[in-house]
């Protein structure tokens, strides 16, 4: 009897021991959009997302943690694919822009740990770092950008052509994914979306969402860069960068089919079939002939591209924001949601007209820093909001520690498990975050440069053109204010100066990466 009991208690305990490890061992779904700014996330609370709210994305800072100050490490697709896959600096993880280069595949990468640490990894939708994927068991990739209508996917085995919104089809292959995927096992998945990237095409059920919405045009709009090169000559800006055509579905005339300038057709109205041509124009019709037909000045015209710019480029965002709903409620609805963690991030930050662009690519706040929101049910509480500074090389070991699997010693980020689990920043926690951007000669322009960012200052480095700048993000939120060499900024210039060479050596930044030219 006695005996029996103590085996009982044993095998209860047991019982305790694997359900802690079960519990260790959560699931993870990472949705991971591309170019989705915090200003078109309602959580995030800015004013644009107030007229396009995200309900569903909303969902898992509500559930779980909203992360206020997340950062990429070099604002760019590849790079920061890369750095989230490593948990590495892009001069460590050999991946520096979005050149012909392919990724090392053979390099240690997230996926490939929790492979080996028994969980089931798939991966769908948009990759972008030119080698075929590796660490996936189960992987469906688009061509490079991808296409927003009718768009090719890549398997190991083949290619194919799928009718459908890119948006749709990924969320039913990822919906597909989790019926059939091997239960017993932990997974990793990763839903990649290429929406809200250029050309912004919406759903054709949102083409019309938002034309009766006028979107508050940002202070900085009629930026004149003055003090700051490198903003002065990029070539990112709404009102004179725009492919007319392509981007802005602007056409010929009044009652035109034809679009102006599109460098690409191939890759936009060329993937539509002849009655999704005949519909995507319908659509736009109204409006474009009210353009036409209104006398508007050059001032005039350069704020009707940023309406119709942001019209596009937040209908796309409502289609990724049913896909997230329709993931949340298929997790609701199995249970899965128990224990999963769930996490919502984009490649970078974007401009929704802030300095008069679009892009990203500059260490200024709007592309430097990247959306952050994540789930996990009884480990992380409802409405948590974090405030530390948190970087895309940080994920690959959070999600590590709260799998725990030993976090290897090169990951160069940091577990910010705790400061989600509390609510609070530790101590200890890093004071300083460093960005390299080496993409030039590049699309877009944007000069090579490095920096540091503490709470309040920013220190910014184009090395190619030996210019510095310096910001006081507290004063001068919108970074138009260059303070570097000026009276009384002596000190903290030196200071950020120092801190700057401090990562660079921690990080272990090679000499001739300050280098101009092409690496
Ligand atoms: C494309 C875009 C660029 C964009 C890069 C990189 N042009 O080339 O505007 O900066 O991608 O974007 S497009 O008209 O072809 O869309 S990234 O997000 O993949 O890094
Ligand atoms: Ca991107």
């Amino acid at each position: 009897m006695k005996r029996n009991l103590t085996i009982g208690a044993m095998a209860l305990s047991a019982l305790s021991v694997m359900a802690q490890q079960t519990e260790k061992r959560p699931n993870i779904i990472f949705i991971l959009s591309d170019d989705h700014a915090t200003q078109a996330i309602s959580a995030y609370g800015h004013p644009i997302s107030a007229l396009a709210p995200t309900p569903n994305i909303d969902r898992i800072a509500s559930n779980g943690a909203i992360l206020r100050n997340n950062y990429c490490a070099n604002s760019i697709s590849g790079p920061s694919r890369a750095s989230i896959l490593t948990g590495k600096h892009s001069h460590k993880n050999g991946f520096l822009a979005n050149w012909n280069r392919a990724f090392d595949g053979s390099q240690q990468t997230l996926p490939k740990i929790l492979q080996a640490n028994g969980y089931e990894t798939a991966l769908i939708g948009k990759w972008h770092l030119i080698s075929k994927p590796t660490g996936f068991d189960h992987w469906m990739i688009l061509n490079d950008q991808g296409d927003y209508y009718n768009p090719d996917f890549i398997t190991e085995r083949d290619t194919v052509q799928y009718a459908g919104y890119v948006t749709d089809l990924i969320t039913t292959f990822t919906k597909q994914w989790l019926q059939t995927r091997e239960e017993d096992q932990p997974f990793f998945l990763m839903m990649n979306h290429k929406a809200p990237h250029r050309n912004w095409v919406p759903a054709e059920r949102y083409y019309r969402l938002y034309e009766d919405v006028t979107f508050p045009l940002p202070a900085t709009y009629f930026d004149d860069y003055e003090g700051r090169f490198a903003a002065a000559h990029q070539e990112m800006n709404i009102y004179r960068d725009m492919y007319e055509g392509h981007d802005l579905k602007m056409v010929t005339g009044v009652d035109s089919d034809t679009l102006l300038y599109d460098p690409w057709p191939h890759a936009f109205l060329g993937t539509m079939t002849a009655d999704e041509q005949k519909r995507f124009f319908a659509a736009y019709r109204e409006r474009n002939n009210a353009f036409h037909t209104t006398p508007m000045t050059e001032k005039e015209i350069a704020e009707w591209k940023y309406q119709r710019y942001l019209q596009d480029y937040l209908a796309t965002i409502r289609a990724v924001d049913e896909s997230v709903g329709q993931l949340l409620d298929y997790l609701e609805e199995t249970g899965l949601d128990e224990n999963t963690l769930i996490i919502y991030s984009s490649d970078q930050g974007f401009y929704l007209g802030e300095h008069g662009w679009f892009d990203k690519r500059f260490m200024y706040e709007e592309s430097f820093g990247m959306p952050l929101l994540m789930q996990y049910k009884g480990h992380i509480k409802p409405g948590t909001q974090v405030e530390g500074l948190t970087q895309n090389i940080d994920f690959a070991p959070t999600l590590l520690d709260f799998c725990g699997i030993a976090i290897p010693d090169d990951m160069q980020g940091e577990s910010f498990r705790e400061l989600t689990e509390t609510g609070r920043t530790p101590d200890g926690w890093r004071k300083s975050l460093y960005y390299h951007y080496y993409e030039y000669p590049g699309f877009h322009s944007v000069r090579a440069h490095c920096g540091v960012k503490t709470e309040r200052y920013k220190l910014i480095y184009f090395y190619g053109e030996q210019i510095w700048e310096l910001y006081d993000l507290q004063n001068d939120p919108h970074e138009i204010d260059n303070l570097y060499g000026k009276r009384g900024t002596e000190q903290i210039t030196r200071e950020l100066k120092q801190e700057l060479k401090r990562l660079q050596a921690q990080y272990e930044l090679p000499e001739d990466h300050l280098q101009p030219g092409k690496k």
